[in-house]
C-alpha cells in the first residue's frame, strides 16, 4: 500500500534546527530520504546548500554520516565509498551522494556519467532547486527558461534546461525516478524502493526554494504540489526501462486536465518579468512532455 503523509514512520535523522532558509523544499525533502533509508546510509556531498543545512563539524544538524567531497567528484566520490563498504561486507548501508542540479547537471555530470556507466551500487540524489542557490541564485543548466537569476537578469534565461533524468535513463540503469517534498509518500515509497536496488539509482527532486525563486516560506509545499499540477514538473519512475506515471500525476494522465502553467509562474518572483512570450513557449514545452509522458506510462 502507497504510503501517506499520515503513514509515513515517526523516527527522525534531522535535528531540530539547521541552516537552511525557513521553507526550504530540499530540507523537507532530506528528512523523509532519511527516514526511508532508516538512518542506515552515507551521504557524499559537494559544496552547495546541503552542505550548509548537514552543519559544519564538529556540529551536525543531522544523526547520519554525511562526508563533504570536490564539486565535480561526487559520483566518484560515493563509488569509491561503495567499494569500501563491499570489502568490509556493509552493503546493507545504502551509499547516496547528493547534489543540487549545478553540481549535478553542469559540474558533476561527468563523474556521475561514469558511475552509471559502471553500474556503481551507488543512490544518486540530485535536489533541483532550479540554480546555484547556495552562492546567491545564479543560472545553471536546469533554470527554466524565463527564470531571472544573477546571471540571467531582465528577462530572464533564454534556454530550456537540460532533461537529466533522461540522460540518465539513456545509460540505460537499473532505476530513475523523480519525486517532490511535497508529495512526501510517494518520495518516501521511491526511496525505499530504490534502497533495496542493487546498482546505479538516481532520484531527480523538485525542491522549491524560497529564497531563489522569490515566494513567501509558508508557501513551500503549495509550489510544489502547482509545478506537479501545472506538468512543469511530472512524477515517474523508470522501472528496467519502464515508464511509469506515479502519484498525482498518475491521477492527473487519468482525469486529462493540467493547470496552466501561469498559476505556478505568476506566484514566484523570478518570473515577474518574463514576457508573455516565454510562458507561452514554457506552456508549449510542458504540453509536449506531458503528452509524450502519458504516451510512454504503462499501467
Ligand atoms: C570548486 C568550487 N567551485 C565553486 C564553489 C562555490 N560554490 C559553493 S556552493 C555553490 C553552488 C552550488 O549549486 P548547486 O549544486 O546547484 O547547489 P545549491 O547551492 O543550489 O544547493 C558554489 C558555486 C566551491 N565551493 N567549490
Ligand atoms: S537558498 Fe533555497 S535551497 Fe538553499 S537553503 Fe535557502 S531555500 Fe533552501
Amino acid at each position: 500500500m502507497a504510503t501517506t503523509a499520515l503513514t509515513l514512520p515517526e523516527t527522525e535523522y534531522m535535528l531540530p534546527g539547521n541552516r537552511a532558509c525557513a521553507g526550504c523544499g530540499l530540507g523537507i525533502a532530506f528528512r523523509h530520504i532519511t527516514k526511508a533509508l532508516d538512518g542506515k546510509c552515507i551521504f557524499v556531498v559537494p559544496a552547495s546548500c546541503l552542505t550548509v543545512l548537514g552543519g559544519m563539524y564538529p556540529t551536525s544538524s543531522v544523526t547520519v554520516p554525511i562526508m563533504n567531497c570536490a564539486f565535480p567528484s561526487t559520483a566518484a566520490s560515493a563509488s569509491g565509498v561503495a567499494a569500501g563498504l563491499k570489502v568490509l561486507g556493509r552493503e546493507d548501508t545504502t551509499v547516496v551522494a547528493m547534489a543540487g542540479d549545478g553540481g549535478t547537471a553542469d559540474i558533476g555530470i561527468q563523474a556521475l556519467s561514469g558511475a552509471a556507466e559502471r553500474n556503481a551500487n551507488i543512490l544518486y540524489i540530485c535536489y533541483d532547486n532550479e540554480g546555484y542557490m547556495n552562492t546567491g541564485t545564479q543560472r545553471s543548466g536546469s533554470t527554466p527558461l524565463g527564470a531571472k537569476t544573477t546571471t540571467s537578469p531582465a528577462l530572464g534565461k533564454c534556454e530550456f534546461p537540460k532533461d537529466v533524468p533522461a540522460i540518465l535513463e539513456a545509460h540505460h540503469i537499473p532505476y530513475v525516478a523523480t519525486a517532490s517534498p511535497s508529495y512526501p509518500g510517494d518520495l518516501y515509497d521511491k526511496v525505499k524502493k530504490a534502497k533495496d536496488l542493487r546498482g546505479t539509482r538516481y532520484m531527480h527532486l523538485n525542491a522549491p526554494c524560497p529564497s531563489g525563486w522569490q515566494f513567501a516560506p509558508k508557501d513551500t509545499v503549495e509550489l510544489g504540489r502547482l509545478a506537479v499540477e501545472t506538468g512543469v514538473f511530472l512524477l515517474y519512475e523508470i522501472e528496467d526501462g519502464v515508464f511509469r506515471l506515479t502519484s498525482r500525476s498518475r491521477a492527473l494522465a487519468k482525469q486529462g486536465a493540467l493547470k496552466p502553467v501561469r498559476e505556478f509562474l505568476e506566484l514566484q518572483g523570478r518570473f515577474s518579468s518574463a514576457a508573455d512570450a516565454a510562458i507561452d513557449a514554457v506552456q508549449e514545452w510542458v504540453n509536449q512532455r506531458w503528452k509524450r509522458a502519458i504516451e510512454r506510462h504503462a499501467e
